[in-house]
């Protein structure tokens, strides 16, 4: 446990003597602009907490049908292992198996049916994004599957009928 606090720590003294860090970047990715600038009719963001392996949104909604844009925000993240995706995937029944699958796959996406979408992997400051059309009407469970992130980082999407 000690080890784990003082890597806690450092991580904590590293967002206080860093406050510049990321400072006048802008935290959308040049592949990225014609996905942020695309139109749609609901745009739904995910925030990933400071430094941890959380969402801070973890219930999101369109209706059925809607254009969306997914956003993973981990603008406000510091430590370089604070790496985020949103992958949303078809049954909860299927979410162990990808996130166990993600992990050695590349970009950490398997190549499996349950994954309905995904967003690429945001580095710490950035934000990357996908647009699709909402599924049927029902819940969906969305996971980060960054190695040692799913159990903590999980949410889910709700598409509601129309
Ligand atoms: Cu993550």
């Amino acid at each position: 446990m000690n080890h784990v606090h003082s890597i806690l720590l450092a991580a904590v003294v590293l967002v206080f003597t860093l406050p510049g860090c990321g400072g006048g970047v802008d935290p959308i990715p040049p592949e990225m602009v014609p996905i942020f600038e695309e139109q749609v009719d609901v745009e739904l963001v995910v925030r990933a907490r400071r430094n941890a392996m959380e969402y801070l949104d973890t219930r999101i909604e369109a209706p059925a049908g809607a254009k969306v844009r997914i956003v993973i925000d981990n603008t406000e993240t510091s430590s370089s292992a604070m790496v985020h995706n949103v992958v949303v995937i078809h049954v909860e029944s299927a979410v162990d198996r990808v996130a166990l699958a993600a992990q050695r796959a590349p970009g950490n996406i398997p190549d499996d049916p349950a994954i309905l979408v995904y967003t690429p992997q945001a580095e710490p400051h950035t934000k990357m994004a996908v647009v699709f059309t909402m599924p049927p009407a029902g819940e969906y469970p969305f996971i980060c599957t960054y190695p040692g992130h799913f159990q903590t980082m999980r949410g889910t999407l709700v598409s509601t009928p129309n």
